[in-house]
């Protein structure tokens, strides 16, 4: 089935409340029911926490007004995860806060579209979406908490990364604060691991310019 990536920011969210939305529902059901991370469940039933909303960009993967996958961005110059939640784990390098740096946080796909280990369209056209937008905005850098078992995948899709902090066990999982570069290299080289041949990401005054097959 087709599907567009569109990304969402306080310019054209009015466009998009029923996908919000849903991607809030999506999230509650992914991060709280599946994963168990209690302490974003929320008794409507929809994951969001006091960054959400104004100020927070949102990439979402959308089958005919039904969210498939999306991730969220945030200007490390706004209050953000790491600074707030998780300052400690980038205690060894310090946390970068500028304007050509964002948070990259909550990066899902529905659990029909995942894909194992072969590399998931749905969340590869998520990710070329979330660069994409970053090219588009200026920022040059993200910063993210990551589980460790993120950093070979990284890795293979050519990014260029490091650590801020120490490992530590969060929801019972390894985990780390890093900051990543985000360049044309990066971009083409995350296509390219993807099998994605061109932009992914459409905005609401045209049409995407190129469109995902999802299987
Ligand atoms: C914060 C992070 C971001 C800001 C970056 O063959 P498999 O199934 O073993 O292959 C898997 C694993 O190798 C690995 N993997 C995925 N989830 C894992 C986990 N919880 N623990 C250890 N390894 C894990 O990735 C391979 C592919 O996973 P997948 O789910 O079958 O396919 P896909 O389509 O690549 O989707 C990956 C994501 C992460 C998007 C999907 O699993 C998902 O939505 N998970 C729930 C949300 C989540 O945990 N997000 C990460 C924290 S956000």
């Amino acid at each position: 089935m087709a599907s567009v990536v569109r990304a969402i920011t306080d310019k054209n969210r009015a466009q998009y409340e029923h996908e919000i939305l849903e991607h809030y529902r999506l999230r509650h059901e992914i991060y709280v029911v599946e994963r168990n991370w209690a302490d974003l469940f929320r008794p409507d039933g929809l994951e969001r926490d006091q960054f959400d909303g104004e100020g927070a960009d949102y990439i979402l993967a959308i089958d005919d007004g039904r969210v498939v996958g999306g991730s969220r961005l945030i200007s490390t110059l706004r209050p953000h995860l790491l600074s707030e939640v998780f300052p400690h784990m980038a205690a060894a390098r310090g946390l970068p806060r500028a304007a050509n740096v964002y948070e990259w946080t909550r990066m899902f796909v529905a659990k029909e579209r995942r894909e194992g280990r072969n590399n998931g369209r749905t969340a590869g056209a998520v990710i070329c979406g979330v660069l994409e937008h970053c090219l588009s905005i200026g920022a040059t850098e993200m910063t993210a908490l990551v589980e460790m078992w993120w950093l070979p995948r990284f890795h293979e899709m050519g990014f260029t990364l490091k650590p801020l902090g120490l490992p530590e066990l969060i929801n019972g999982e390894w985990s780390i604060a890093v900051s990543m570069t985000v360049d044309d290299q990066t971009l083409e080289s995350t296509r390219a691991f993807h099998d994605i041949d061109g932009p992914i990401l459409g905005t609401e005054e045209a049409k995407p310019r190129s469109k995902f097959i999802a299987a």
